[in-house]
């Protein structure tokens, strides 16, 4: 074990945590009763954070370590790491792109299918008895040949709008411009005009401030009461509260959500709603993928203290 120590934000998987124990001196923030009292024992000494993209590093947490060199996170977004802070200081900033890509593609594909095609229910409708004591489940809606909305074309809105062209969809999708590898598509600027015509609405987008409630109630309105809104991004670029009050009016015919604010504590008002998919942020939840994440942050963070180039550097 090096005498470099490490913030460790949170938990990750007993195979990435015993290549760390054995590189670096890490320090379990996460699990500190008290994690300001944790911070002043060993903020001097710790020299990078390895966190999670969802829990990152605020500017607090920055500022409490004078002697940090490198944030590694564990996740393709960045938007929970205060980049300003880490600027102001040249603190380098890393990620994991790429490598998650498509199982995030995936999930978002099959929870679209789940509660368009009520997957869920059916199965519950067979464990409850129900088949056999009330009959038939109920019609559900088809998926193939409708209209989609992908809002955000990066690498995982293309994985998506690629999948989906497999279910013949008319596809269009809304990013700051026009893509040269999107011909097929159709581009839309304007977000309403994209959930209008769209009867599934994917939510893809990088988060970031800019694009904070991107889906708000005009939003959420146009794409109306027999659409879907799928969100494997953030939950900041969906306004919540309005998310809620649509779907608990009817004004929204579903949701697909993997992300929630406050997570994993979500507003109590989504269980008690009958046309919502919650999946617990597993969008890059496989072995395979998280196995290729956890490397990727080990190798950022080795790469730093050895003066080697960063892998996939952000700052
Ligand atoms: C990760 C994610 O599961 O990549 C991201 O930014 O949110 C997810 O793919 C998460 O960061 C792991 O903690």
């Amino acid at each position: 074990m090096s005498t470099i120590e490490i913030l460790q934000v949170g938990p990750y998987p007993a195979w990435d945590e015993e290549r760390l124990n054995a590189n670096f001196t890490m320090h379990r923030y996460f699990e500190a009763s008290d994690k300001a009292d944790f911070l002043k024992e060993h903020g001097n000494g710790i020299r990078g954070i390895a966190t999670r993209g969802e829990l990152g590093a605020n500017r607090a947490m920055i500022d409490a370590l004078p002697n940090l060199e490198v944030i590694s996170v564990y996740g393709v977004g960045f938007d929970a790491v205060d980049l300003n802070a880490a600027r102001e200081r040249g603190i380098r900033v890393t990620n994991t792109p790429d490598v998650l890509t498509k199982d995030v593609a995936d999930l978002g594909v099959a929870m679209l299918l789940a509660q368009a095609r009520g997957v869920i229910g059916g199965e519950s409708w067979v464990k409850s008895g129900n088949w056999a004591s009330k009959g038939l489940y109920p019609l559900k809606s088809r998926v193939h040949g409708k209209s989609v909305g992908v809002l955000g074309l990066g690498r995982i809105g293309f994985e998506v709008a690629k999948r989906l062209a497999g279910f013949d969809m008319d596809i269009a999708y809304s990013d700051t411009g026009p893509k040269d590898f999107a011909k097929d598509w159709t581009f839309i600027a304007d977000t309403v005009e994209l959930a209008a015509r769209s009867d599934f609405l994917f939510v893809t987008l990088a988060a970031s401030a800019e694009t904070r409630h991107i889906v708000g109630s005009k939003v959420i309105e146009a794409l109306g009461p027999e659409g879907m809104l799928i969100n494997i991004s953030r939950a900041s670029n969906i306004d919540e509260e309005a998310l809620l009050d649509a779907l608990e009016s009817k004004k929204l015919g579903s949701a697909a959500l993997d992300v929630f604010e406050g997570e994993p504590k979500l507003n109590p008002r989504f269980l008690a709603l009958d046309n919502v998919l919650l999946q617990p942020h597993m969008a890059s939840g496989t072995v395979e993928t998280r196995k290729a994440m956890g490397a990727l942050v080990f190798e950022n963070l080795s790469a730093h203290f050895t003066g080697r180039p960063l892998p996939t550097p952000v700052l």
